[in-house]
């Protein structure tokens, strides 16, 4: 198309590059879940039907975007990592965030009436919001997902107490939140062990850990695991360049594997060290 008067106007649009070699997570999250889960009427902790959706989406999103190295979702939440070598969409963030908050966001409402089929969606339909943040180094992503693993730990041992002491010990919300303010963690297993015998440990891990997707390359080629990343994940230019072939050779390979959902441990060193392809510096 010709030039016209008005193409000046791209001139405004800015650039949203992610760095180069960083590892990128987008994450996103629902709007006004605290609203949407009533409207539902989703179990309380937790609802193995709406957890078993947002599963479903991520993996439609690894499907699709085979630039996803792994995800990681608990409540109304899923990060997404991409490897740092991806160069999807130049690394344009926003690109990257609006197509995997949407492809996500599509496949929650496209899935809905597998998970609850004797509740139509109605509006206002479910919305994610999503945002890139850039990690430089293995460590640093890691403890990202540290972070999160543990903020599911936390929030599901108050909410498993919480809603005992409700549904179980018919204490008011209020009287469970005065109650719980300021426990310890040891104080919330012995009000569930001693009040209601539930043994915290013996609790689901999916409700525990939260979810892990990632693909399971040990299923289809198994001893083909590559080494581990460096800590620093730092290489020469030349170590970063990727052939061609190669590049295509990788992208069968994760087109073949097939995408898992476990629910485990991803604090310690076990994970990583099971599965060095999913931090390998090949992508
Ligand atoms: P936001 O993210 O600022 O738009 O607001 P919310 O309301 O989405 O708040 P957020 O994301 O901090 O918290 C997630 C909410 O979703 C929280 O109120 C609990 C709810 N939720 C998530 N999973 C479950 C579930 O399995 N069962 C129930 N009952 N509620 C859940
Ligand atoms: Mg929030
Ligand atoms: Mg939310
Ligand atoms: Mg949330
Ligand atoms: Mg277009």
């Amino acid at each position: 198309m010709a030039n016209s008067k008005y193409e000046y106007v791209r001139a405004f649009e800015q650039a949203d590059i992610l760095l180069p070699n960083t590892w990128v997570v987008v994450r996103i999250d629902g709007r006004g879940f605290h609203k949407f889960s009533d409207k539902y009427a989703f179990e309380k902790p937790n609802d193995r039907r709406g957890i078993d959706l947002m599963n479903a989406a991520a993996k439609a999103v690894l499907k699709e975007l085979p630039d996803v190295v792994i995800a990681y979702g608990i409540s109304d939440e899923y990060s997404f990592v991409l490897h740092k070598s991806c160069t999807l969409f130049e690394r344009r963030s926003s690109k990257l965030v609006t197509t995997i908050v949407s492809t996500f966001t599509s496949y929650y409402v496209h899935f809905w009436a597998q998970y609850f089929p004797d509740l139509p969606l109605s509006p206002p339909l479910p919305s994610f919001d999503g945002r890139a943040v850039q990690y430089p180094s293995v460590r640093n992503l890691r403890d990202y997902l540290s972070w999160r693993q543990v903020d599911c730990h936390i929030n599901n041992l108050y909410n498993t107490t919480f809603w005992a002491l409700v549904q179980q010990g018919g204490m008011d919300t209020k009287t469970a939140e005065k109650e719980l303010a300021g426990s310890l963690a040891s104080e919330k297993n012995e009000i569930l062990f001693s009040r209601f015998k539930i043994n915290y440990n013996n609790e689901p891990d999916m409700y525990k850990k939260g979810s892990v997707v990632f693909r399971d390359y040990e299923l289809v080629e198994p001893g083909s695991a590559q080494p581990p990343a460096d800590e620093d994940g730092a290489k020469t230019a030349e170590e970063l360049e990727i052939s061609k072939t190669q590049v295509e050779k990788d992208k069968k390979r994760r087109a073949k594997a097939p995408i898992t959902i476990h629910h485990l441990d991803i604090i310690k060193d076990e994970f990583w060290e099971r599965r060095p392809w999913l931090l390998s510096n090949k992508p």
